[in-house]
């Protein structure tokens, strides 16, 4: 069985409380049952974590390694920052999808930029939730064919 982790960064714990036009009504824990799900009906174990620190999400990822098979990864605003998640990414090897839940391509130019994108195998945003499963289903698709 193929495991996931499902890692969600800054403020994301906020989710469906505030900022509803940009970000949704959907709650963090509405995500990750949703994450669960998909990955039950796949035959999927999948982790959740949620961190507002860098270094947790950090450790998050080295821990990721050996004990899972890919991370679908919304860093939130350490996309457009962190060359410490970069690096994090690059020292597992292991495949990362970026997700946002927002285009953060129609937004402010400073949200164009994600450190993250150039070490991850691709990067979904814009659909809001359904992000997370259309990950989810690209991690199984590259592990199941050995891509
Ligand atoms: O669109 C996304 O998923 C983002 O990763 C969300 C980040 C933002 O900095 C990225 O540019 C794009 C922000 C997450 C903040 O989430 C909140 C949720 C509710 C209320 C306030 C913030």
């Amino acid at each position: 069985m193929h495991t996931i982790l499902i890692l969600n960064g800054p403020n994301l714990n906020l989710l469906g409380t505030r900022q509803p036009d940009i970000y949704g009504r959907t709650t963090l824990a509405d995500i990750e049952r949703l994450c669960t799900e998909h990955g039950a009906a796949n035959k999927l174990s999948v982790i959740c974590k949620q961190s507002n620190h860098e270094g947790t999400l950090i450790d998050e990822i080295h821990a990721a390694r050996g004990r899972c098979d890919g991370i679908v990864l919304n860093a939130g605003a350490y996309t457009h920052t962190s060359i410490a998640l970069m690096d994090a990414i690059s020292s597992v090897e292991l495949p990362v999808v970026e997700v946002h839940l927002s285009n953060i391509h129609a937004r402010e130019a400073f949200r164009r930029r994600s450190r993250i994108a150039p070490v991850a195998v691709g990067q979904i945003a814009g659909f809001g939730p359904l992000g997370y499963r259309l990950a989810m289903d690209a991690l199984v698709d590259m592990a199941r064919s050995g891509t």
